[in-house]
């Protein structure tokens, strides 16, 4: 059965433009990436239950660190973990030279944190899975960096091209299946859940053994 816990507590905790401004390593890690103005903002708002938590914008580009959110749970398997807004992918708007820092600061933040649990990536379900998000996939996999593929904004679509898309995911991701989601609407938010604490449980101390925790 499928749940939503309830996220008693949630804050910012830090922002890092370089590895070296990282926090230490504390509670799981889900890192939300994707393409600039794929929605990552407001998914990572959702699952906080959180309004306006991160910065949700119309203009691409606007998440430059990387972000760190810390929820505390209740009716959980966890009793908290953190959520990170990664930088947009993809985004040529911005400087060149900030563009390049960005590809270094997500690759070793994900390649050296063993608090990551999960990376998660979001796919524009209109759009579907491009080049570069194929590549980013595959290196996940070199990288045995647990991933989850999540479409979203699919309130945009309609029941049949949900289908679709359904039958299609399950054929490209024979292991895990993408879900499919809505920022907007909370659909498909359970589903992600499940997921969350499917991989956090992989990293998370035993319960009661928090304050020894690395
Ligand atoms: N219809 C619909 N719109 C969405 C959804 N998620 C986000 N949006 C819209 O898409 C735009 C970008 O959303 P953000 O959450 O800021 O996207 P982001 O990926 O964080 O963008 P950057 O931080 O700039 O990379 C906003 O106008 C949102 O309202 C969704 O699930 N459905
Ligand atoms: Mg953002």
């Amino acid at each position: 059965m499928l749940s939503v816990p309830d996220v008693t507590d949630a804050a910012f905790f830090a922002e890092a433009r370089e590895l070296g401004a990282l926090p230490a390593a504390g509670a799981p890690e889900i890192a939300i990436a994707g393409r600039s103005n794929v929605g990552k903002s407001t998914l990572l708002n959702r699952l906080a239950s959180r309004r306006a938590l991160a910065r949700t914008s119309k203009t691409p580009g606007r998440t430059r660190g990387l972000v760190m959110f810390a929820l505390r749970l209740a009716r959980a398997p966890i009793p908290e973990l953190r959520l990170v807004d990664l930088p947009g992918y993809g985004y040529a708007q911005v400087s060149k030279g900030e563009r390049e820092s960005w590809g270094p600061l997500i690759e070793g933040y994900t390649r050296r944190r063993a608090s990551l649990a999960l990376f998660v990536m979001l796919v524009d379900a209109r759009r579907g899975l491009e080049d570069e998000e194929r590549q980013l996939y595959e290196w996940l996999g070199t990288e045995q960096v647990p991933a989850q593929v999540v479409f979203t904004k699919v309130d945009k679509l309609s029941a049949h091209e949900k289908g679709l898309l359904k039958s299609k995911g399950r054929a490209l991701f024979r292991g895990r299946t993408p879900i499919l989601a809505s920022g907007e609407t909370g659909e498909g938010i359970p589903q992600l859940w499940a997921a969350i604490f499917e991989a956090a449980a992989a990293v998370a101390p035993a319960s009661g053994a928090t304050e020894q925790g690395t």
